[in-house]
């Protein structure tokens, strides 16, 4: 299959790097960054602190261990962290806060996956001889799994603030922070200012081949830069890696309003199609979820149906889809899958596909 021909809708981590990146890769200067003597490396990490106006930054292979390394950092075994029931940190990172921190996950559900100082505060639990204590609360912005829900930053900052006066700490997964930025017209510094730590990363929307940031004061880093090592995290010439990773930080955030665009208009096709349930209005960054089950087909049906027409999307549930918009996907590209999926789901296609 042609690569170029596909639209793929999976996510924005199957972006491949640009002509830019290509080019600052294979002019890198490197050394062994666990000498902490990579120069790209050592540029990456000053710049991200830089941005986000804070003491220190490190890099990561991938975002599952930044926030992992954080929780670690944050943590002791037989404690507790707060999320929301729909967090990256524990649908999809593999258990590692039980299998590596000993750490168990506190999980509320709170609406578009905000939570609240209110929905928290009955569940922050100190030591005792009976319960486990709270050990951490962590936030995800965007939201993922709740279709790219946004922080509003008072709300973040009430959690940050009130959960400082009970001495506990809160780790932002801010994956896709720079998407939620660009929503809210506000600097990513300005929004994530009042977390302990912050995990970004530049695999997604900004674009980069490989690799997220970790970020906090220098104590914190110290530490984390300790567990990266423990997780196998120590990479060698990475100036490599964050050669892409530089370019995708400069020229990433400014472009990330186009795949808000796009992904507004699936929504909004999608809205029109007979069966599929969704509200446009809560499409605020690049990520879409919609609910399929008035098509009388499942998610993994309808997504294996528009494989065929060579558009690519995730099922995230019996009867949930998510469409993810990033820089590989042009607004020709969304009105191909919004044409292809009124096919599957007037039942068209169905016949060409066994
Ligand atoms: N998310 C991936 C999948 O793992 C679901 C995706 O396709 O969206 N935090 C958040 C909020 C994420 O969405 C992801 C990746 C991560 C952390 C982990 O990043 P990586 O994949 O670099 O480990």
């Amino acid at each position: 299959m042609n690569r170029d021909s596909v639209v793929d809708l999976r996510s924005d981590t199957v972006t491949r790097p640009t002509p830019a990146m290509r080019r600052a890769m294979a002019e890198a200067e490197v050394g062994d960054d666990v000498y902490s003597e990579d120069p790209t490396v050592n540029r990456l990490e000053l710049r991200a602190a830089e941005i986000f106006e804070r003491e220190a930054a490190l890099f990561f292979p991938s975002g599952t261990m930044g926030n992992q390394a954080a929780i670690r950092v944050h943590t002791c075994p037989g404690q507790e962290v707060i999320c929301e029931a729909r967090a990256h940190i524990l649908n999809y990172e593999m258990a590692t806060m039980a299998a590596f921190s000993g750490c168990l996950a506190r999980p509320l559900h709170a609406e578009d996956g905000i939570l609240t100082w209110n929905l928290i505060a009955p569940h922050v639990r100190g030591r005792s001889t009976v319960r486990a204590s709270t050990g951490l609360v962590e936030l995800e912005n965007t939201s993922n799994l709740a279709g790219g829900s946004v922080y509003p930053p008072e709300v973040a900052d009430e959690i940050c603030a009130r959960a400082h006066e009970l001495s506990l700490p809160v780790h932002l997964d801010g994956a896709r922070i720079f998407n939620a930025a660009e929503a809210l017209g506000k600097g990513v510094a300005e929004i994530t200012r009042s977390f302990d730590s912050v995990m970004f990363c530049l695999s997604k929307g900004l674009g980069a081949p490989v690799g997220s940031m970790l970020i906090g004061n220098k104590a914190f880093i110290s530490e984390a830069r300790i567990v990266r090592k423990m997780l196998g995290g120590g990479m060698r010439q990475a100036g490599v890696l964050a050669a892409a990773g530089l370019v995708a930080l400069e020229e990433g955030p400014g472009r990330l309003h186009v795949d808000h665009e796009n992904a507004r208009l699936l929504a909004e096709g999608l809205a029109e199609i007979p069966g599929i349930a969704i509200d446009p209005q809560k499409v605020v960054t690049n990520i879409v979820l919609f609910d399929v089950t008035g098509t009388g087909h499942t998610a993994a049906e309808i997504c294996r149906r528009l494989a065929v027409s060579k558009v690519l999307t995730n099922p995230m549930g019996a009867t949930t889809i998510r469409m993810v918009t990033h820089y590989d996907v042009d607004r020709a590209g969304c009105e191909r899958a919004l044409l292809a999926l009124r096919e599957v789901v007037s039942g068209s296609r169905t016949n060409a596909v066994a």
